[in-house]
């Protein structure tokens, strides 16, 4: 009777609790790596992850977070994904193109013409699409977080005219489509990892590089580059990427905390990357940045010098991927 009662409640108290599976889950370390500095949305981003691994987990897991490419770039750790030597990394699609070059689709110039296009195609068959294509490589993309659209910094003169590119050194994401693009435009253009990026710009290695008001900020490009010119050339991802091998190890119960903890994570970094964009640019300028729109007429100049760059890379990326996000770009957009 006694041992009836204790059993009794045991049960209860387990029943009551509502807990996951706990069987399920192993006690793990999870790595994740960055190019940015944590003050980034991803770093708001990783904290609503790991909070939410946390509960889920009843803190069975460790994350540790290393930041502004302490672990080396993010094309290094992506490869150590796929080798199954580091859990996570957060990082651009555009230096990956050449693991899968189907991501080169995203580095199109002005493909995206808002947020809400990019969320709509990322979280929806497209962006499931491109996930397969990942998985084939080693690479699970958890979720779609957000780089953003991406603007000119230099330290020559504001851009205010297609002219204004004329032979700046410009430094590119590591793909031929970002490299072509800025040939295009006329600069004298380099790919480059983003770690090296401050420093070449302050040696004055380079004039130049493009990338969203927060990643400029939060880098402190401000420091060493004196103009800042709206040019929304194009709109980056960032993938949260697991490794494929490690993933497979996993059961089921956590791989589904990875994927459900890094939505959870993508919503509040989105949230916090738009709240801090317009403050972010205000930032810069009261660091004393020289900031420019560009006006319509221009910025169709500026479309047209780059048109090409769609046929061009046409084939590297898939004639059929271009045509698959152009068909459901066309749908959002009601044509
Ligand atoms: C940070 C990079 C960066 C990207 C770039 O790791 O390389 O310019 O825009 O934000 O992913």
């Amino acid at each position: 009777m006694k041992t009836l009662t204790r059993l009794t409640i045991t049960t209860a108290l387990a029943a009551s609790m509502a807990l996951p599976a706990l069987a399920d889950i192993s006690n793990r370390t999870i790595t994740i790596s960055n190019g940015i500095a944590e003050s980034h949305p991803v770093g708001n981003g990783v904290a609503a992850m790991r909070e939410c691994i946390d509960e889920k987990t009843e803190g069975a897991w460790t994350i540790n977070a290393f930041w502004s490419s302490a672990l080396g770039d993010d094309l290094t750790a992506t490869q150590a994904l796929r080798s199954g030597t580091q859990e996570m990394v957060i990082t651009s699609s555009s230096p990956l193109v050449g693991i899968e070059p189907a991501l080169g689709v995203f580095d199109l110039p002005f493909l995206f013409s808002d947020s809400e296009e990019a969320d709509a195609i990322l979280d929806g068959e497209f962006g499931d699409f491109m996930n397969e294509r990942l998985e084939a490589v080693g690479l699970v993309n958890l979720a779609y977080w957000e780089n953003g659209f991406r603007n000119l910094t230099n330290s020559v003169r504001p851009v205010e005219r297609l002219e204004d590119f004329d032979g700046m050194r410009v430094r590119v994401m590591q793909n031929n489509i970002f490299l072509d693009t800025f040939q295009a435009l006329g600069t004298n253009a380099t790919p480059m990892a983003f770690g090296e990026v401050f420093t070449a710009l302050e040696t004055r290695a380079i004039d130049a590089q493009e990338n969203p008001y927060v990643t400029i900020d939060t880098s402190q490009f401000y420091e060493v580059q004196g103009y800042l010119s709206a040019t929304q050339h194009a709109y980056t991802p960032f993938l949260a990427l697991f490794s494929g091998p490690i993933f497979n190890t996993y059961s089921e119960t956590e791989q589904q905390i990875l994927r459900d903890c890094a939505v959870v994570g993508r919503d509040v970094q989105r949230s916090v990357s738009r709240e801090l964009s317009d403050v972010s640019l205000a930032n810069v300028q009261a660091a004393g940045m020289q900031f420019n729109e560009i006006s319509a007429e221009e910025m169709d100049r500026i479309r047209a010098a780059v048109e090409g760059v769609y046929a061009t890379h046409a084939d590297s990326i898939g004639v059929d991927v271009i045509d698959r996000m152009q068909a459901e770009l066309n749908a959002l957009r009601g044509n």
